[in-house]
């Protein structure tokens, strides 16, 4: 038996990456599919080969798993948004932060595109995302030496770029890995391509940083918590922090008396942005409110891949 990570699958074959680099093509014997378990890319799997014929026998426990993009075992997701076209959306980015939070995959902020904008306006907006940095999030912003800035954060790691289609994933992991190669789209193309795009996700190494990269071909913001709304405020690390202060163990942060919570939001110390994703996210899974009421046009738009 030997041991290998998934690092690609196609129609019903897994690529596995061993120990020593070297790639070996498997099926997934037809035990998988009756017990519901799908091999994921970032899988680790027990398999055996003949003649080149391989077959996996077994995955090993996952450390996280994520739904879109769908992969297992990811250390770091860079979190890719633009400041323009598409236009920043920070809901957006807050869901996929909680969503990222809540499978323990640490986030990296990059933000692309400040080169559309006015030196004032570029200030302006590194001074509203700076509140992430205050969180703890590495932020990195277009125009910065990606390389310095990348390279500690990927050393040894599974790493997955995402973010909504045309925010410039694959444009900054060329960048920071040319030998990549990867299709740039134009936004509009990208657009008006919508749901057809392809789902597949592949790992690939990159000597250079000594990882593993997947880029991904959108995020979509119709995508539900799939948690229950207790534990929403864990994944918000600035709520977590301060919420062991609240009067009531149970606090929702919502309009319990004795909140720490919204009483740091009132003292500025907690982002009202931030607790304002933090409220729609609660209504959305209490299911008080469809996903996309706030502002239905952009998040439609959202809906990319
Ligand atoms: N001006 C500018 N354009 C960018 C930047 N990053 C990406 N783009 C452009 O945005 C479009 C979409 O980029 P792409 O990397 O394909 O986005 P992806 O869908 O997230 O992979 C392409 O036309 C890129 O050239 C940036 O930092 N500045
Ligand atoms: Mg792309
Ligand atoms: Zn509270």
């Amino acid at each position: 038996m030997k041991t290998g990570r998934i690092i690609r699958s196609l129609a019903g074959y897994y690529d596995l990456m061993l120990e020593d680099g070297t790639v070996e093509r498997t099926r997934a014997r037809g035990q998988f599919r009756k017990n519901g378990q799908k091999p994921l890319v970032g899988d680790w799997a027990d398999f055996e080969s003949e003649n080149g014929e391989g077959l996996i026998w077994a995955l090993h426990e996952r450390e996280n798993s994520l739904v879109r993009p769908p992969m297992a075992n990811v250390d770091l997701a860079i979190v890719v948004t633009s400041v323009v076209e598409p236009a920043f959306s920070q809901n957006l980015l807050d869901r996929q932060l909680v969503a990222l939070e809540a499978e323990k995959v640490h986030p990296v902020l990059y933000f692309s595109k400040l080169d559309l904008l006015s030196e004032e306006e570029r200030a302006t907006f590194k001074a509203k995302v700076s509140l992430y940095e205050a969180i703890g999030y590495p932020v990195i912003f277009a125009g910065d030496d990606l390389q310095t800035a990348f390279s500690p954060l990927l050393k040894d790691r599974v790493v997955v770029a995402m973010g909504q289609t045309g925010a410039g994933k694959s444009t900054l992991l060329n960048q920071l890995a040319p030998e990549l190669q990867l299709a740039v789209g134009e936004v509009s193309q990208a657009l008006s391509r919508g749901k057809h795009t392809t789902r597949q996700v592949s790992l690939i190494p990159v000597p250079e940083y000594e990882t593993l990269i997947a880029d991904t071909p959108g995020f979509s913001s119709y995508e539900v918590f799939d948690f229950p709304v207790e534990q929403l405020g864990d994944y918000f690390p600035e709520i977590r922090q301060v919420a062991v202060n609240c009067r009531f163990r149970t606090c929702s942060h919502l309009n319990e008396p004795g909140c720490a919570v919204k009483e740091a939001v009132e003292l500025g110390s907690i982002s009202a942005e931030r607790y304002n994703s933090y409220e729609l996210f609660y209504q959305i899974i209490k299911g008080k409110r469809p996903v996309y009421q706030k502002t239905s046009s952009k998040w439609k738009q959202d809906r990319l891949n």
